[in-house]
Formats: structure tokens, C-alpha cells, sequence
């Protein structure tokens, strides 16, 4: 890989990636909607709202790959969703297969997978259960991904993260915590191995409070370096300071799984 393409530049994994990524790759190019506030001179920046297509063409033209972190990353309004997770996340994937773009590496979430409860552990072969329609945007993106790779021939990584950070903040991240350099790990085998086609890991740390079974990231050779239980003490006394959450507490996708929840109050069979 020698052009990248990272989009979402100013949100929070963006703006970790301009100083992990570094050197890594011998031109980056960073997108979003607003220019970071700290943007060095020198560093390739292009402008672009996902839900324009022509902006998007722009930002990928003359990228071997893609390092798609952009769109909105918490849950919202439908309307915001569709623009920025689903009409830019087709606008990414097109844009990219009309380039040439050889590999991307999809920022997925664990909320494609929010509803199964904590005490089931899952594989990626589990079938999505979003929590939100956000965590339905990162299914939409997992499965376009999977037509772009299967019909187009790109190299497609989609990365459940958990909950990217440099220390887990609360029990739920204990069990999805991963640590910055961990990610890069990830996204640094979406980029270069050469057996991908169309991968789905789970980002998370080596957490032994864990729900979900990697194996797919082990076998492309991920060695995950953070460990959530050297960070227990803290993230436990977070926890006893925050209300119980009967809905979020029990699933895996917390809070996002809370949130508008009209469903059964019987959470003993799910
Ligand atoms: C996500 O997907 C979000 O982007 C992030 O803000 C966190 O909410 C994270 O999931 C999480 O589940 O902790």
C-alpha cells in the first residue's frame, strides 16, 4: 500500500491514527467534513462530506487504500444515519471500486451485534443483532462490503471496534476495550495481507472478561498487546458510580441497547 485514505480524520480514532500512522505508509490522506484543528503542514487533507458523491470521488481518486472511519458514530436521528452511515458508506464503496482502490478497511461497531446478551459469547458468524440504527448502518456497511469483495474483487476488513480508548472506562469495557495500537494492528492487516477478501474481526484488547471469540483476527496473525484486567480496579470503581441499567446492563451493546427500548421486559430467555 502505498496511497491511504483514512476518512473520518477529526473524530476521536482519526485523530489517534495521524500520529500512529505515521511513516506506516509512504502518502496519507486524511478526509472528513472539517479539517482538523491540528493539521501540519505538509499533511495530504481533502475536504469531503460522504453524502456527496463527487466530494467523495475527489477525496479517492488516486488511492490504493481506504481506512473508513468517517460517518456518525453514536446513535441518532434516521436522517442523519442514512446521510452519513448509509448513503456515504455506498458513496465510499463506489467512489472506490470506480478508482481502483484495491482495499478497505470498514470501521465497524460491536452495536451490529448489540442485542445478544453478555452471558452468550459469539463468533462473526453469529447473524447481526443491531442495537440501534447505528449498529443497523454497520451492519449495512459489513454487508456491502461483502458485495464490493465478492463481485468486485476489493479487499474488504470489516473491524467490529468495542471501545477504542487507553484504558477501559467502565465493566462493559472490560469485556470490549481495545487499545489504539491494537487497532492499528487490525487495520494494518486489512491493508496489507494477502489472503483478505472480505474479513470481519471483532476490535477488541486481549480481554480476559471478553464475549466474543477472534478467532478470525488470530488466524490473519493479530496479537492483541492490551490487557482490560491491568485496568480493572479503575474501570470497577467507574462502574459503582453509575445508575444499574436493567436493559443495557444485561446486553451486550449497553447503553444503545437502553435507549428507546419498548421490547419484552423478560430479559430470561433471550
Ligand atoms: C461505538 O461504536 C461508538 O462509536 C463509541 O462512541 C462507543 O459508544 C462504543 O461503540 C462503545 O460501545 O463503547
Amino acid at each position: 500500500m502505498k496511497n491511504v485514505l483514512v476518512t473520518g480524520a477529526s473524530g476521536g480514532i482519526g485523530t489517534r491514527l495521524r500520529v500512529l500512522l505515521k511513516g506506516v505508509y509512504p502518502h496519507l490522506r486524511w478526509s472528513d467534513l472539517k479539517s482538523p484543528p491540528d493539521l501540519a503542514a505538509g499533511e495530504d487533507f481533502v475536504r469531503a462530506d460522504l453524502a456527496d458523491m463527487g466530494q467523495v470521488e475527489t477525496a479517492v481518486a488516486g488511492i490504493d487504500g481506504i481506512v473508513h472511519l468517517g460517518g456518525f458514530s453514536v446513535e441518532g436521528p434516521w436522517d442523519t444515519i442514512l446521510n452519513a452511515n448509509i448513503i456515504g458508506c455506498y458513496n465510499l464503496f463506489e467512489a472506490a471500486r470506480r478508482a481502483g482502490v484495491k482495499r478497505i478497511v470498514f470501521a465497524s461497531s460491536n452495536h451490529a451485534v448489540g442485542f445478544y446478551p453478555r452471558r452468550r459469547r459469539i463468533g462473526t458468524d453469529a447473524p447481526v443483532r443491531p442495537d440501534s440504527r447505528y449498529g443497523v448502518s454497520k451492519a449495512f456497511g459489513e454487508a456491502l462490503g461483502a458485495l464490493y469483495a465478492f463481485k468486485h474483487g476489493l479487499a474488504v476488513t470489516c473491524i467490529r471496534i468495542g471501545n477504542f480508548g487507553d484504558a477501559p472506562i467502565d465493566e462493559r469495557r472490560l469485556s470490549i476495550w481495545i487499545k489504539p495500537e491494537d487497532l492499528v494492528q487490525l487495520i494494518r492487516i486489512g491493508l496489507e495481507h494477502p489472503k483478505i477478501r472480505h474479513e470481519i474481526f471483532f476490535g477488541t484488547s486481549d480481554n480476559v472478561r471478553g464475549w466474543w471469540d477472534n478467532e478470525a483476527a488470530f488466524r490473519f496473525g493479530y496479537r492483541p498487546q492490551g490487557r482490560s484486567e491491568d485496568h480493572r480496579d479503575a474501570a470497577l470503581a467507574a462502574q459503582a458510580k453509575l445508575a444499574p441499567d436493567r436493559i443495557g446492563d444485561w446486553y451486550q451493546g449497553g447503553t444503545f441497547c437502553g435507549a428507546e427500548y419498548d421490547g419484552d421486559p423478560d430479559l430470561s430467555w433471550v
